[in-house]
């Protein structure tokens, strides 16, 4: 039996599709227990993994089974929503993350950002954050959006400001994904299948609506897939996330997971101090004077005290 190499492009549950080295695309399922060492999650295999596989001929349509998944160069999960004590795999072997956020039509939360930065952080994955549906903005909206952007950009986040109506920014961001794998992530609605399908139109991603009562979006993208977009630049377009826990994260380290915090911490009177209550803490003394902003430090104080974050 000879054995085949390839990509998981999508996962749906039990069946695969693999971008094969030489076959093209591929339907295959996974043989056996496969645990990742040191993690439980719910799902055993993610976009973006490496395997490797056999062809079975059963059936009109050749199809593979996973024999063997490589080592991952890096992964990131969230809590699972069904079991808590266990993580969701979202992608493996990403270079980047694009965390799609919009201040309106649906809104995207501070506390939220701060949640998908601390796990980016937490898996050592760059991230960038995109400031979708532009057009949508009032002069209040526009005044808050580069308040938020410029507070990112202090702590380090970049953030690019986009339109799909009127196309702003989808230069930049088709740049920024260039010659990369990025994940596409973010709430249910805010844009992140429409804002492929401006820059590449050719890709004809499912576009949903945003429901008129609640102004959110409907969960149209079911399923995280990989598209190749061109030579060496691939997305994954991820399902909208509703909440985002936080998986297995120690609380003794969670200041290390923002940058404005980590700079500091080794300047608090006590080496393990939990920058809550104790004296001369630096970094409690720098949200006094303004230097850390509020809305971190009160998103810090939140995932310390385990509060999953609902929006
Ligand atoms: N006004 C405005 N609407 C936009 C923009 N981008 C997307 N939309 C609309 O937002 C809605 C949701 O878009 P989708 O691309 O399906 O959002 P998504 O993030 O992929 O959503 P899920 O797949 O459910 O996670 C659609 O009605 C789009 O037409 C934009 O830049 N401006
Ligand atoms: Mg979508
Ligand atoms: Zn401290």
């Amino acid at each position: 039996m000879k054995i085949e190499t390839g990509i998981v492009i999508k996962s749906t549950g039990s069946w695969y599709k693999v971008r094969a080295a030489k076959h093209g695309i591929v339907n295959a399922r996974l043989s056996g227990k496969h645990k990742i060492k040191g993690l439980k999650s719910t799902n055993p295999l993610a976009v973006g993994d490496h395997v490797n596989f056999i062809f079975e001929n059963s059936g009109d349509e050749p199809s593979g089974v996973i024999q063997k998944i490589h080592p991952r160069k890096n992964y990131i999960v969230r809590k699972s929503i069904k079991k808590s004590a266990q993580a969701h795999l979202i992608a493996s072997n990403i270079d980047q993350a694009v965390l799609v956020v919009t201040i309106a039509e649906p809104s995207t939360s501070l506390g939220f950002i701060d949640r998908f930065l601390v796990t980016c952080e937490s898996f050592r994955i760059p991230v960038h954050i995109v400031f979708n549906k532009a057009d949508l903005f009032t002069e209040g909206a526009k005044e808050y959006y580069e308040a938020v952007a410029d507070m990112y950009r202090s702590i380090g986040y970049e953030s690019t400001l986009t339109s799909t109506l009127d196309k702003t920014g989808l230069e930049d961001l088709q740049s920024l994904l260039q010659g990369k794998i990025s994940l596409l992530s973010g709430h249910s609605g805010t844009g992140k299948s429409s804002l492929i399908n401006a820059i590449y139109p050719s890709q004809e991603l499912r576009i949903g609506d945003i429901s008129s009562s609640h102004l959110k979006g409907k969960h149209t993208t079911t399923f995280a897939e990989m598209f190749e977009l061109e030579q060496d630049t691939y997305v994954i377009d991820s399902p909208g996330i509703k909440e985002l826990g936080l998986f297995d994260l120690d609380k003794e380290n969670l200041s290390h997971y923002f940058p404005e915090m980590r700079e500091v911490i080794g300047q608090c009177k006590f080496h393990n101090c939990t920058h809550i209550h104790e004296p001369k803490c630096k970094v409690i003394e720098l949200v006094e004077e303004g230097v850390i902003p509020q809305s971190r430090y009160e998103s810090y104080l939140s995932m310390f005290e385990g509060e999953d974050h609902k929006y």
